[in-house]
């Protein structure tokens, strides 16, 4: 067993490490063979070179972004093996205080367009954060402020910057800021958290390294490391008899070019993004006779996190994630066995860095099989007292950005019976804060937890909001689509036998806009994105059901600052029509953005959506009421969403999935 684990990750790493060609440059490269394939990296060099060479960059210069823009749809679709395609990136320049946004022709290595984009923000780059914190941590205020609390910069204190959002009036507006708060290694409640040292923030400008204020506001003692915390937390147990996930005959899942993946009936194409992390496009299910559309494009848009705490300190904390920091940027290596079984495939993605050039994350993504341990189907026959059925089996592409305290693990799960299931994972540990109350007997007990709960003694996890906005670019049976509502009506019946049922009543979408579940109806409803051009053998119009598990809207007023930036949170899923470049949920720029370019600016137009190519923006979301059960680490907490086919097909497209199983009993 263990050598053909070893032997299938090897396989793994080779299917899915691009071939190395022969360069003179030292710059590693290997060759687009998919339109959709992530710039490599002698493409992303060739972008940055081109632009140094024109005088529109130097060696100051930051990238936010150095990435593919995609060839129109219907190249991508009309294009096979083989066949020639275009190769075109957009960069996105921080040149002396100023952004420009690029686009480059990178096979003809042709400047195509640079402009100024005035008052935009690419994302937080490596070198202003680190110069941030390092201004920080000379400034005289911070110095005095952590001597008012009996520390000192050096091996126990350290600051680490956050995004500062945007707060109409405040100091440093308009600026490149970035907001920092400190902490202690003194004390600590678990090995891998610092105890935060509250009261303090820094406002920084990233650009110029001035520390534009220091906020000293309360003074919390730092509290002592309580009994059965820190180095004395409970040992693990002994360990269990280990389980498993094996292929004991080989793996199911084929790899090819940079990536394709193929699985059962399922086709896709994976590609690393620096933003959005990994991208899935051309989602096809073979049902048996031919290739069917079921998404052209889907990845994580935007995320945003706001904290519900009013504190000065605390109330900034509104993140943006993918667009501030970059969820593939952040994207961290898989431990095998802990993040993905031993037999996965590990695949290293190649990424664009901030000062034009790439990197390579080891184990950045991984694909496996697992079984569920669940019946795909069964029934149990009374009369001849036998079960039939077959045991159920799942492919599953996952990545895990790492946004400072929380990991976010993102699953797409794909079925044999023709389901994705997108499934967000928080780990990591809760943001907290350091209070005084050791318990809630304390007398400022009610005072500290008036915003969050305590999850430890002297540790208060603020609540706040998660939200994970996924652009489903869905293609049901083909890119023209419309949106219908079907909603669940209570409806009385007068028969000798029932008065009452219910029944389905449909609408259809019009126009492109917010998508608001039904809260003061009864019985509430199914989203489903229909294609009314094809037909079953039933003679129905196929569709995939949007089924929302965890659809949440966030509960900010749309005045809030925070909010106003974020307006995708406010429903759980928007309808537009399909443009290239409206690609994340809270716009191109979201860090420092002043308003709104998402969502909500693509549906002002309020478009007609009618027999369409039409974009649906889901938002997975959940509210954070912090406990006691987060602590130390928090277990990983998952949401959740499925895409089902409905009048897709004729019959269960899993009917046919043989599991194999038998075999195991040889
Ligand atoms: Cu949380």
């Amino acid at each position: 067993m263990k050598q053909f684990t070893a032997t299938l990750a090897l396989l793994g790493l080779l299917a899915a490490t691009p071939v190395a060609i022969a360069q003179d440059s030292a710059i590693p490269d290997y060759v687009a063979a998919h339109p959709l394939d992530a710039l490599t990296p002698m493409e992303v060099d060739a972008a940055a070179s081109l632009l140094r060479r024109d005088g529109k960059a130097d060696d100051s210069t930051l990238f936010g972004a150095i990435s593919l823009v995609e060839p129109p749809k219907a190249e991508v679709r009309a294009w096979s093996e083989g066949k020639p395609f275009g190769r075109e990136a957009l960069a996105i320049l921080r040149h002396k205080g100023k952004t420009f946004e690029a686009r480059i022709d990178v096979v003809t290595t042709t400047l195509q367009d640079i402009h100024e984009v005035p008052g935009a923000h690419p994302m937080i780059m490596d070198r202003e954060w680190i110069a941030a914190r390092d201004a920080l941590m000379k400034d005289a205020r911070l110095l005095a402020a952590l001597d008012k609390r009996g520390l000192k910069p050096g091996k126990d204190v350290f600051c680490t910057p956050n995004s500062a959002g945007y707060f109409p009036g405040e100091k440093g507006e308009g600026r490149r800021t970035l907001k920092v708060p400190c902490f202690t290694s003194r004390d600590k409640l678990h090995p891998s958290i610092a105890r935060p040292i509250e009261g303090i923030m820094g406002i920084v400008d990233s650009e110029s390294g001035e520390v534009i204020d220091v906020l000293d506001a309360q003074q919390v003692p730092l509290p002592p490391a309580p009994d059965g915390y820190g180095e004395r937390l409970p040992k693990q147990l002994p360990p269990m008899k280990p389980l498993d996930i094996a292929a004991p005959k080989g793996p199911n899942i084929t790899l090819s070019g940079n990536l394709n993946v193929k699985w059962l009936n399922w086709t896709f194409h994976a590609r690393a993004d620096k933003r959005a992390g990994v991208i899935l496009s051309l989602v096809r299910f073979n049902d048996g006779k031919r290739l069917r559309d079921i998404a052209y494009q889907m990845n994580v848009s935007e995320m945003f996190v706001p904290y519900m705490d009013p504190d000065p300190t605390w109330s900034y904390r509104t993140f943006m994630d993918a667009g501030e920091f970059g969820l593939g940027y952040l994207i961290s290596s898989l431990e095998p066995g802990v993040d993905c079984p031993f037999n996965s495939f590990f695949v290293d993605l190649t990424l664009p860095n901030d000062v034009g050039g790439t990197f390579i994350r080891d184990r950045a993504m991984c694909i496996f099989e697992r079984p569920t341990g669940d019946p795909a189907w069964r029934h149990y026959s009374g009369g001849s007292k036998t079960v039939t059925g077959e045991p159920q089996a799942e492919l599953v592409v996952r990545h895990i950005p790492t946004l400072g305290n929380y990991d976010y693990v993102v699953d797409y799960v794909f079925s044999p019976q023709g389901n994705i299931t997108i499934k967000v994972g928080a780990t990591g540990f809760d943001a907290v804060k350091s209070v005084s109350a050791q318990d809630m007997e304390s007398e400022s007990a009610a005072a500290d937890t008036a915003y969050g709960n305590l999850i430890a003694p002297y540790t208060v996890a603020p609540f706040h909001d998660h939200y994970f906005n996924f652009r489903l670019d869905l293609d049901a049976d083909g890119p023209d689509n419309n949106l219908v509502r079907n909603s669940f009506v209570p409806t009385p019946v007068d028969t000798p036998t029932r008065k009452s049922i219910w029944t389905l009543k449909q609408q259809r979408y019009t126009k492109e806009g917010p998508i608001m579940p039904d809260h003061a109806g009864v019985g509430g409803e199914m989203w489903r994105l229909t294609n009314s051009a094809t037909k079953n053998a039933l003679k129905q119009t196929p569709s995939l059901w949007i089924d929302a598990h965890s659809d949440t809207e966030s509960m900010i007023d749309r005045t809030d600052p925070a909010q106003a930036r974020a307006g995708f949170s406010a429903a759980p899923l928007w309808l537009t029509r399909y443009k290239p470049d409206e690609l994340w949920a809270a716009g191109l720029y979201p860090n420092l953005s002043q308003r709104d370019e998402g969502v909500p600016a693509f549906v002002a137009d309020t478009e007609d959506v009618i027999g369409q190519d039409l974009v649906t923006w889901y938002t997975i979301g959940f509210r954070h009421v912090t406990r006691p059960e987060d602590f130390p680490i928090l277990p990983t907490f998952w949401h959740e969403m499925t895409i089902r086919p409905a009048f897709f097909f004729d019959m269960d497209p899993g009917f046919t999935f043989n599991s194999g199983y038998k075999q195991l009993a040889e």
